[in-house]
C-alpha cells in the first residue's frame, strides 16, 4: 500500500490534515509540539465506480482504495540537527512515497506562530532546509564511500562521485533532490538508491481560513516554482464538515469561497503525482477498487489480487467501465461480446473493470 507522511511547522495543521483524510480522532491542540508520537491511519476514498459494481454484481463487500497516513510531530529550524522533537521525524518520513506538505496560511490569536508570523514562503522554507540538511548529509557519507573506491579506479565509482557533487551543489543552492535533472538511467539509479527526502513527490497543502484570489494566487506561485501539486483548503472547517450532508457542507464551503470535495481533490493529487491508476474487479464476494502505479501489467495486477490467480493465470478479461455502466453486468457484457481478453503483458488502464481467468 502506498503511503504518505504529513510534514510542517507545529501549529500548521497537520494533525487536523491527518483527522480530516483518515476521519481519525488524533490530538489537534492550539499550541505548539501536541503531537509527539506519530499517528498513523488509513485514508479510504470512496470511488463511485466500485459502489456501482457492487449493485450490478449483487457483491457482498466493497472495498475502497486507500493510502496509509502518518502524522509526525512540528518541525522547526534546526530540526535536523535535533532542534525542537529533534530528528526521529525522519525515519517516519523516510519509509513514506509522498509528502503531504502543510502550510499555515490561516490568523488565530488562540494559535500561536513558532516564528510569530503568517508567511508561507518563509516557513515552506524552513522545511525545506531542514530536509535539505538531512539529504546533504546522506551524500556525503555516499560520497566519502565512492571516493575511496574511485580512488582505487573503479570507473563507475568515479561517474557517482561527479554525480554526487553536481547533486551536493545543486541542494546547497536550495534546490530539491526531485528538481535535479538526471542525464541517464544511471544517474536515475543512483539518486534513487539515496532515499533522499526532498527527492519524494509532495503535494502541498495551504491551511487557510477563506479562499480569495490573493492567497490562491501566493499559493499557486510557491507550488510552481518547485513543481509541486497543491491544494488550498481549510482542514478545521473541512473536518468539521465531514458530519453534515453534502448540501449543507457546500453551503458552508461557500460562503468561505471554497468549492468541492477536498479529501477527493487531495486524492486526486496524490494518485497524480505517484503517477497512480486505478482498476476494479467484481465477483460475488466482493467488488474491489485497486490502487496501483502506471504501467501495471495484467500479470502483475493478478498478483495483487492472489498468488493462486497470479500462478495460474490464463487470460483476463476486460472492459473500460464506461463501456461496462452501459451493458449493466459483466454477464451481459460477455453476451454482448463487449469484454477485451488480453494476455499477460497488457498494460493495465485507468477505469478498466478486469475479470481474470485462471486454472486451480
Ligand atoms: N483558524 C484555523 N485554525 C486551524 C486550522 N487548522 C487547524 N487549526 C487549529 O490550529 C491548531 C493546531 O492544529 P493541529 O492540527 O494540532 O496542528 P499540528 O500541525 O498537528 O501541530 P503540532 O502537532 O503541534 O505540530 C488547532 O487549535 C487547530 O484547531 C484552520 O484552517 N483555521
Ligand atoms: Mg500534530
Amino acid at each position: 500500500m502506498k503511503k504518505i507522511g504529513i510534514v510542517g511547522l507545529p501549529n500548521a495543521g497537520k494533525s487536523s490534515l491527518f483527522n480530516f483524510l483518515t476521519r481519525g480522532n488524533a490530538l489537534v491542540e492550539s499550541f505548539p509540539f501536541s503531537t509527539v508520537d506519530p499517528n498513523f491511519g488509513v485514508f479510504v476514498i470512496e470511488d463511485e465506480r466500485v459502489e456501482v459494481l457492487a449493485r450490478n454484481e449483487k457483491s457482498k463487500r466493497v472495498v475502497h482504495p486507500s493510502i496509509d497516513v502518518v502524522d509526525i510531530a512540528g518541525l522547526v529550524r534546526g530540526a535536523s540537527k535535533g532542534e525542537g522533537l529533534g530528528n526521529q521525524f525522519l525515519d517516519h518520513i523516510r519509509k513514506v512515497d509522498a509528502i503531504a506538505h502543510v502550510v499555515r496560511f490561516f490568523e488565530s490569536a488562540t494559535v500561536s506562530h513558532p516564528y510569530q508570523t503568517v508567511d508561507p514562503k518563509r516557513d515552506v522554507e524552513i522545511i525545506d532546509t531542514e530536509l535539505i540538511l538531512k539529504d546533504i548529509e546522506t551524500i556525503q557519507k555516499r560520497l566519502e564511500k565512492q571516493q575511496k573506491i574511485a580512488r582505487a579506479g573503479d570507473k563507475d565509482a568515479r561517474k557517482e562521485v561527479e554525480l554526487l557533487e553536481a547533486l551536493l551543489r545543486f541542494l546547497s543552492e536550495g534546490g530539491l533532490a526531485r528538481n535535479f535533472p538526471r542525464r541517464d538511467s544511471f544517474e536515475e539509479e543512483v539518486i534513487k538508491s539515496l532515499f533522499l527526502l526532498t527527492d519524494k513527490p509532495e503535494i502541498m497543502i495551504f491551511n487557510v481560513d477563506d479562499l480569495t484570489e490573493g492567497k490562491e494566487s501566493v499559493a499557486r506561485e510557491i507550488a510552481q516554482k518547485r513543481k509541486s501539486k497543491y491544494v488550498v483548503l481549510n482542514v478545521a472547517l473541512e473536518t468539521e464538515l465531514l458530519e453534515l450532508s453534502e448540501e449543507e457542507s457546500d453551503a458552508f464551503r461557500a460562503e468561505y469561497g471554497f468549492s468541492g470535495d477536498k479529501r477527493k481533490e487531495f486524492f486526486e493529487k496524490i494518485v497524480e503525482a505517484l503517477k497512480l491508476i486505478r482498476f476494479l474487479t467484481a465477483t460475488e464476494n466482493e467488488a474491489r477498487c485497486w490502487l496501483t502505479v502506471e504501467g501495471t501489467t495484467a500479470y502483475e495486477a493478478a498478483g495483487m489480487i492472489h498468488s493462486d490467480i497470479q500462478k495460474g493465470f490464463v487470460k483476463a478479461e476486460v472492459i473500460p467501465f464506461d463501456e461496462y455502466v452501459k451493458h449493466g453486468s459483466l454477464k451481459r457484457a460477455r453476451e454482448m461480446g463487449a469484454l477485451q481478453t488480453h494476455g499477460k503483458e497488457y498494460v493495465i488502464r485507468e477505469g478498466d473493470v478486469i475479470h481474470f481467468l485462471f486454472r486451480a
